[in-house]
């Protein structure tokens, strides 16, 4: 039912009229856009609350960052753009890093901020929160668009959905002055003026003479290995890309949050010798990944001396040769290209070659025997593996949750060791390696799946959006955040070598993060062992009760950057 208003022009006469604040709305519902994501004021607060009238879910954070990042992992999970809606210049400010990020990351978003008076701001008058956002947006974004009438709002939405999420996914920044809230204009003409975007992601099929290049390559390969990135996730082409993999043989690594695509137990995962296949690989072929510094580019000490030949599976192809030389590049979408690869193998596709198999999985046994005990530490205060150890078992138990996870060492040790079993399971800090995502990301993934969450946050990342735990127990969300307090950034224990102000990495010690929850409500809980934690976990995730557990982590356990300490520059000068 598209929303109009009656007014008398004259007497005797009655025109059916409706306004920017409605046509914005019918158009978001016409689209399927239920679910927005942000923090209001001037100009949009009536906007939000005639969109919870009209039966669109508003939600409302303390932060514009964390609104963002939540719309962005809303457009990752569902493949429809998240959106999230902010008042102007500072506002707008705080929701456009969240842009970037979902730009940077290919996540389909929409960031719509009100802004001031067109008039006032070009000739910079000084209106209230002035500023030409637009121009700054545009450097940040994959497009970003202003509608200034009516009548435009059905086109400017639609070509901002078209720009989210049609080739390779990203942000996009839609401009709505204030003024264009209230305009008026004729209900049917308005109703006629909004577009319901069709195929806004349309198939992108590869050339076949790409998919057999691909095809002959990998097939000659004597020590292949398969590189699944979070673009192959995104694609929501699970059972090809599983049947793929398989028919293949080949090991596969899976990037952070491709992990559990296919399971990390499974038999040609070479996870656990990611060394040891990124060294002696021949021919790697990547899908959805992209050899970013996550992937060390391709090139250098991480690859080994081996020759490589790069197989490349992108919906962008601007992407291939950024790094190395691609030497079959597949253009196209990922469904599309996997589905065609697959049938190009035919029935009878040679098993990848036995004896760099078993090598692999030999490594990979070795090291996954390694780290076995470390596992069982129960030693209190806990060190990572001991917590990771147990937090590793909830995962396995409950494969349905999602695994929300930002620090530096409780980052990358939970990452090697939390097997997960699902797809788009597991979400985290991406291309950027942010902190701050870590809220936003657990209370869109609640809203958008219903599944529960399990947040593991280093307790400097959970800082960046902490006061989101309101936003969790107003809503009464299943989030379930563990907090590995080691007293700081890395490390607890860091001197100042200057004077007498604490070190710049370090916090409070002792700090009690678990009684920040009880002050909204949630369950606080603070656990120095690896069984309470796990008796705690577990009854936040049965009671799906907002819950906050503080896990008291040794202060010394920690490394500097966690695995990416050699990315810091080191001065020339000796340390005195
Ligand atoms: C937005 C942003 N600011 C700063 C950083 C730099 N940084 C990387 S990890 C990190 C915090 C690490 O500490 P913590 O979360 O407590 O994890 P720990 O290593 O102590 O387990 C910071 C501040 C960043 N990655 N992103
Ligand atoms: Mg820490």
């Amino acid at each position: 039912m598209l929303n109009t208003a009656t007014k008398s022009e004259a007497p005797g006469t009655e025109q059916e009229l409706t306004d920017g604040f409605h046509l914005v709305i019918d158009a978001l519902k016409l689209n399927g856009i239920n679910t927005i994501y942000g923090v209001p004021g001037i100009p949009i607060t009536d906007l939000g609350r005639m969109m919870q009238a009209e039966g669109i879910r508003v939600l409302s954070f303390r932060h514009e960052q964390n609104a963002g990042y939540a719309a962005s992992i809303a457009g990752y999970l569902t493949k429809k753009p998240g959106v999230c809606l902010t008042v102007s210049a500072p506002g707008f400010l705080n929701g456009l890093t969240a842009l970037a990020h979902a730009t940077t990351n290919c996540f389909p978003m929409i960031l719509i901020s009100g802004s001031s008076e067109r008039e006032i701001v070009d000739l910079q008058q000084g209106d209230y929160e002035e500023m030409d956002q637009l121009a700054v947006a545009k450097p940040l974004c994959k497009a970003a668009f202003r509608v200034l009438h009516a009548a435009d709002i059905g086109i400017g939405l639609a070509r901002a959905i078209r720009a989210a999420v049609s080739g390779r996914p990203g942000g996009v920044y839609l401009d709505l002055p204030a003024k264009l809230f209230g305009q008026v204009m004729d209900a049917a003409a308005g109703a006629k003026s909004l577009v319901k975007v069709i195929d806004a992601a349309p198939a992108q099929i590869p050339a076949p003479s790409a998919v057999k290049r691909a095809l002959d390559v990998l097939k000659a390969a004597k020590r292949p290995l398969i590189i699944l990135g979070k673009g192959a996730a995104y694609a929501q082409v699970d059972d090809e890309i599983r049947a793929f993999v398989e028919k293949s043989g080949a090991p596969f690594l899976q990037m952070s949050m491709a992990k559990g695509l296919l399971p990390d137990t499974h038999a040609q995962s070479a996870g656990a010798a990611r060394s040891t296949v990124l060294k002696d690989a021949d021919v790697v072929m990547l899908i959805g990944a992209r050899l970013n510094w996550l992937l060390s580019h391709g090139k250098g000490k991480t690859w080994g001396d081996a020759p490589k030949k790069f197989i490349q599976i992108d919906i962008e192809p601007k992407e291939m040769d950024s790094n190395v030389e691609i030497v079959a590049p597949v253009v196209g979408d990922i469904g599309s290209c996997v589905s065609a690869l697959l049938e190009g193998m035919g029935s009878s596709w040679p098993a990848a070659p036995a004896d760099w198999v078993s090598t692999v999985n030999k490594k990979r046994d070795d090291n996954v025997a390694k780290m076995a005990p470390k596992l069982m530490s129960n030693a209190s205060p806990m060190d990572y593996h001991g917590a990771l150890g147990a937090l590793r078992t909830i995962i396995k138990e409950r494969p349905d949750a999602i695994l929300v996870n930002e620090g530096a060492n409780t980052l990358d040790l939970a990452r090697g060791v939390i097997d997960m079993y699902k797809p788009r399971k597991r979400l985290d800090v991406g291309t950027w390696g942010v902190m701050g995502i870590g809220m936003g990301y657990s209370i869109a993934a609640a809203v958008e799946t219903g599944k529960p969450v399990l947040a593991i946050e280093g307790d400097s990342a959970f800082g960046f959006s902490g006061m989101e735990i309101e936003t969790i127990c107003r809503y009464q969300l299943p989030v379930c955040i563990v907090i590995f307090n080691n007293d700081g950034i890395y490390r607890g224990t860091d001197v100042n070598a200057g004077g007498s102000d604490p070190a710049t990495t370090v916090f409070v010690k002792g700090s009690r993060y678990d009684k920040m929850m009880e002050a909204f409500g949630g369950v606080g809980i603070n656990a120095t062992s690896p069984d309470e934690l796990k008796r705690a976990v577990n009854a936040a995730m049965d009671s799906g009760k907002p819950t906050l557990i503080n896990a008291v982590i040794d202060p010394a356990a920690g490394s500097e950057s966690g695995r990416i300490g050699n990315l810091n520059p080191q001065s020339v000068l000796k340390k005195k």
